[in-house]
């Protein structure tokens, strides 16, 4: 079996005393990794003025490399913040409208790739398969080739792929497009991301179907297919059931008491669709006031990428939408929305999505979405709660027994949430158990099996 290296834009750096990474996509690549051995390379996420120059700061723990690099401020500021959150992440969530694209930080973006070629390079075997991570890097395939770097190459796309009309908006696109035509395998999460990917090759006749899920475009042949990513199902499930006995669980048990929990769960980010979120909970209390102090909706919202301004904005605007509904609505004896501002650890997480009646998950566009699915695995098969979800995330082409929505419709939402909440338990029991089988058998063990089993196919 060939060594695995894996290269992400941060890497998961193994704990000292052996306990499992938390989050399903650190498990999956680290067991991967265990398995074929191999390496790890990513930014260590600090700035050092010296970067350029700076080796590698390599960890080895049994047969795996842990390679990370420092960044210089410029590099951060540039290929992170620049180019890949205010322009690539905007666009493929379908807002074009807070992207901020510039030739300097496009530049920066190619040049950090370059960089995380060259440190790459010497780590690399003959027979090493290459698997990339996400939007920093989709041009580090084009950089490895350049250096003359043959192995099997793939890359993931943990977001949405948006329509050739998006695409085409940013003044880099066949410079970013070309760059994927240098991987042999290019996943991305849905059947739709593909098809906006095959679309955009045919609309700019740069790129041909040729059959079996192969393409050939700028010279080169290569697969493209849809991988939808998954959690530890049976794993998660057990340390939910386990959670219960959590004191912080219990607590919150006793302070929800008599009354329906629903819970949100998502980084602040514009594209999780939290604001409207909110405004459909109000609508919920007011369209239905049988429900006033008879549900407590829970939004928990660490915060991200807090040095870029519309996020710093967005955290605001969750803060006092959620302070305006609870002036509104609620009684001196009732706060509707619990508003939690940081990250929770996962153990009281998973306990209190199986303490919830509803999961509500319903951002405006997502890859995939990772909290619904933890949801589902979270959940008491006795008495499962509703999963109530976005169409616009990449977990409802495969959720079928959830309450599906659409963000943008307030009312449409909010009456799903009160359908959701008097659905009899024989109807939950129906929908949850197609969602946890399919989960079960679909679980990021056999997604991180199956990609690799793909991309080394024909080698
Ligand atoms: C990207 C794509 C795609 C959240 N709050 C806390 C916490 N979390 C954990 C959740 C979940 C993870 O963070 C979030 O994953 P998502 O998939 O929901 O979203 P993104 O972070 O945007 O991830 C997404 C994913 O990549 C994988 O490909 O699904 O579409 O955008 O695991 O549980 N964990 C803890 N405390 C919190 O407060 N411990």
């Amino acid at each position: 079996m060939s060594r695995l290296v894996v290269v992400s834009n941060r890497v998961s750096l193994p704990a000292k005393d052996g306990s499992p990474p938390a989050g399903g996509l650190a498990v999956a690549l680290q067991a991967a990794l265990e398995e074929r051995g191999g390496a790890w390379m990513g930014w260590s996420g600090n700035t050092s003025a010296l970067a350029e120059s700076a080796a590698l700061t390599l960890q080895q723990r049994d047969n795996i490399t842990y390679a990370l690099t420092d960044l210089t401020e410029t590099d951060v500021e540039e290929y992170y913040h620049g180019f890949a959150n205010r322009v690539l992440w905007p666009l493929c969530h379908y807002r074009m409208d807070l992207a901020e694209y510039g030739r300097k930080e496009m530049a920066g973006y190619f040049r950090v790739n370059r960089f995380f070629a060259q440190r790459l390079a010497p780590l690399i075997q003959p027979d090493d398969v290459l698997w990339i991570h996400d939007y920093h890097l989709i041009p580090l395939a084009a950089e490895l080739r350049q250096m003359g770097i043959q192995n099997r190459i793939g890359f993931f796309l943990h977001i949405p792929w948006p329509p050739a009309d998006l695409v085409v908006m940013m003044p880099a696109h066949q410079d970013i497009v070309r760059s994927l035509s240098h991987y042999d395998l290019v996943g991305f999460q849905t059947d739709y991301d593909l098809q906006n990917f095959v679309g955009y090759l045919r609309r700019e006749e740069i790129g041909d179907d040729i059959g079996d899920g192969r393409f050939r475009s700028h010279g080169r042949v290569f697969r493209a297919g849809a991988y939808p990513i998954s959690i530890e199902t049976a794993t998660f499930a057990d340390f939910a059931k386990k959670a219960a006995s959590n004191a912080m669980v219990r607590k919150a048990r006793q302070s929800v008491e008599g009354r329906d929990l629903i819970i949100g769960v998502d980084r602040l980010d514009y594209s999780k669709g939290i604001i409207q979120r909110l405004d459909a909970f109000e609508r919920f209390i007011t369209t239905n006031p049988a429900y006033q102090n008879k549900v407590t909706f829970l939004q928990v919202t660490p915060k991200s990428r807090s040095e870029v301004p519309e996020y710093e904005q967005m955290q605001k605007m969750v803060a006092e939408q959620a302070g305006r509904i609870n002036g509104a609505i609620g009684t001196v004896d009732w706060v509707p929305i619990r508003y939690i501002n940081r990250s929770i650890s996962r153990s009281v997480l998973a306990g209190l999505y199986r303490l919830a009646a509803v999961g509500f998950v319903t951002p405006l566009r997502d890859g995939m979405n990772l909290v619904a699915k933890e949801y589902v695995a979270a959940q008491d098969p006795e008495r499962p709660g509703v999963l109530v979800l976005s169409r616009f995330a990449g977990s409802a082409r495969e959720l079928k027994g959830a309450v599906l929505v659409n963000p943008y419709d307030s009312e449409g939402t909010a009456n799903a949430v009160a359908k959701a909440l008097s659905m009899s338990v024989q109807e939950r029991r129906e929908r949850w158990r197609s969602m946890m089988d399919y989960l079960l058998d679909n679980d990021v063990m056999q997604w991180c099996d199956t990609f690799l089993q793909d991309l080394t196919m024909g080698q």
